[in-house]
């Protein structure tokens, strides 16, 4: 039978403690500044655990490089259990003992009055996918990046978090029915001047989506996507005027009044709903500056019943045309979700092809595939000798001229 045991350290522990490799036992003396823990066979310790309180900084999304850290990007703080020094000695590997210490990890935290258990999985551990399955199997879900640092330099990783006691109440459901919710936010949104509403559920959102791109990757435990689309009817005539900048590497865009107002619209219109969710005491989150691609708008907007992906690859809703302008919102309020519209608005339409004059398009068997970096929507680069415009402005004829929407 399996003798070994889950205990608290002690100082007779010490010793084994600091044959742990530095960088996972760090600076460790008695007495212990927080719970370390042990798992101990006969009086030898096999591998012990760290759990104590912390601050914590980190940035919700996938980062390929911390010095990479958009500007754009919010930097999050929070705190809470922290588990750390992980560690089992090599020759009890791979026998159960790290499941051990985990569980009494968070059963320790649980009995405390931490409401969540945090964890980070560092990029230069080789044991880092490993870890990373052991923590999910245990509940622990991806926050986002965040950095460790190191007596020369810093290791970025992923924090990890498990809630420890139940996050949404099943009083706050019964007291906001999804429907009801649904409406409510509809009607507001409208009325600050929105032209359609739709929802759709982050978990769908989440399956499908690539790596770094996720709802979760915005949003911990996210169940709703709120998607506005404001301002579609500047499809019908939308323009851009560029100006020069100060040398010919820099270009700017200066949008049409029309569109410069329909933008501050609808982020008022994200405002409102923001407020009228937090006043709920839901939890919202939206991208960095609004539109910053974390997430896919278009594919919220689809899942969401708001239209569908035409041939020139933006959302057309079959009645209305291209929807422009989407905003999008997460929650973890339930809300009552669309159903994806299966229309074929295109028929024999070819309007969006022809209208890019930067090969944008590639005819894939009977299919169009819309090469993003070759579409030119925002470019406007000048040849500094011929001093030739090379690209745009395209006014993104894409979008302008599909004719579903507009009067025949
Ligand atoms: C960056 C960007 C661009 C770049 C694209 C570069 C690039 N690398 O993507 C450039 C400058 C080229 C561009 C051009 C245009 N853009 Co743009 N763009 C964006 C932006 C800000 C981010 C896109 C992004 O990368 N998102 C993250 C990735 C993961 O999303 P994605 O590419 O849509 O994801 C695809 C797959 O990964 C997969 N996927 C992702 N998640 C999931 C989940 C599931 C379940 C599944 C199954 C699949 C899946 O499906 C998606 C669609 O194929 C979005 C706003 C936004 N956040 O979506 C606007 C946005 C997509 N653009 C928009 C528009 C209108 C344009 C332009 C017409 C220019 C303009 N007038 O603004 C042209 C489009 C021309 C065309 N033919 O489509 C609108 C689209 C509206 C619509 N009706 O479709 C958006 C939503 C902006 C907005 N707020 O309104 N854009
Ligand atoms: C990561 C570590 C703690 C795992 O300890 P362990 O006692 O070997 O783990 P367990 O035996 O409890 O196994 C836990 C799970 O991981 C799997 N696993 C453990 N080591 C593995 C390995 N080398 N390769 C593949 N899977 C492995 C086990 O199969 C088990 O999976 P299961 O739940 O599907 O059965 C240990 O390897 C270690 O101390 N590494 C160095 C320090 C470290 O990386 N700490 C984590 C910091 S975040
Ligand atoms: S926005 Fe312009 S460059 Fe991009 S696909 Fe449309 S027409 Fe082509
Ligand atoms: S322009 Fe024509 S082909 Fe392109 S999306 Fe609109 S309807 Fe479809």
């Amino acid at each position: 039978m399996d003798s070994t045991v889950v205990r608290l350290a002690n100082q007779k522990d010490l010793r084994y403690l600091r044959e742990m490799p530095p960088y996972f036992r760090g600076h460790v003396s008695f007495p212990f500044k927080e719970d370390i823990l042990v798992a101990e066979r006969n009086g030898k310790v096999l591998g012990a655990v760290s759990v104590g309180h912390k601050d914590i900084t980190y940035v919700s999304r996938q980062l390929k490089d911390i010095s990479e850290c958009p500007q754009d990007t919010e930097i999050q703080k929070t705190s809470g259990a922290w588990i750390s020094k992980f560690y089992v000695f090599p020759e009890h590997r791979q026998k159960g003992i790290a499941k051990r210490l985990l569980e009494e990890s968070i059963k320790n935290l649980s009995q405390k009055t931490f409401d969540k258990a945090y964890v980070g999985v560092y990029a230069k551990n080789r044991f880092r996918r490993v870890s990373k399955r052991l923590f999910k199997k245990y509940g622990f879900q991806e926050m986002g990046s965040c950095i460790c640092l190191l007596p020369k330099g810093y290791c970025k990783g992923r924090l990890l978090m498990k809630p420890l006691r139940p996050i949404q109440t099943l009083d706050k459901v019964m007291k906001y029915p999804p429907e009801k919710l649904a409406n409510e936010i509809t009607t507001l949104s409208l009325n600050a001047g929105a032209e359609l509403v739709g929802f759709a559920s982050a978990e769908k959102l989440e399956k499908g989506a690539p790596e770094g791109h996720k709802p979760s990757d915005l949003m911990l435990n996210a169940k709703s996507v709120i998607i506005l689309a404001c301002g579609r009817k500047l499809n019908e005539e939308r323009d851009y005027s560029y100006k020069w900048g100060p040398d010919f590497s820099s270009t700017f865009i200066k949008l049409k009044e029309e569109v410069k107002q329909r933008r501050i619209e609808a982020r008022e219109c994200i405002e409102e709903v923001k407020n009228f969710l937090a006043k709920k005491q839901f939890k919202i989150a939206v991208e960095p500056h609004g539109w910053s691609g974390i997430l896919s708008f278009k594919r919220a907007a689809h899942l969401a019943g708001l239209g569908v992906f035409g041939k020139g690859s933006f959302l057309v809703h079959p009645d209305l045309g291209p929807l422009n302008i989407l905003a999008c919102i997460l929650t973890d309020a339930p809300l009552k979700y669309g159903t994806p519209l299966r229309t074929d608005v295109c028929k024999d339409c070819t309007e969006c092809i022809k209208a890019c004059k930067y090969g944008a398009y590639h005819k894939v068997g009977k299919k169009y595939k819309w090469i993003r970096g070759k579409c030119r929507a925002y470019d406007l680069i000048m040849n500094p000798v011929t001093l030739k415009w090379t690209y745009g402005p395209c006014n993104s004829k894409c979008v302008n001229l599909c004719p579903i929407g507009k009067a025949p």
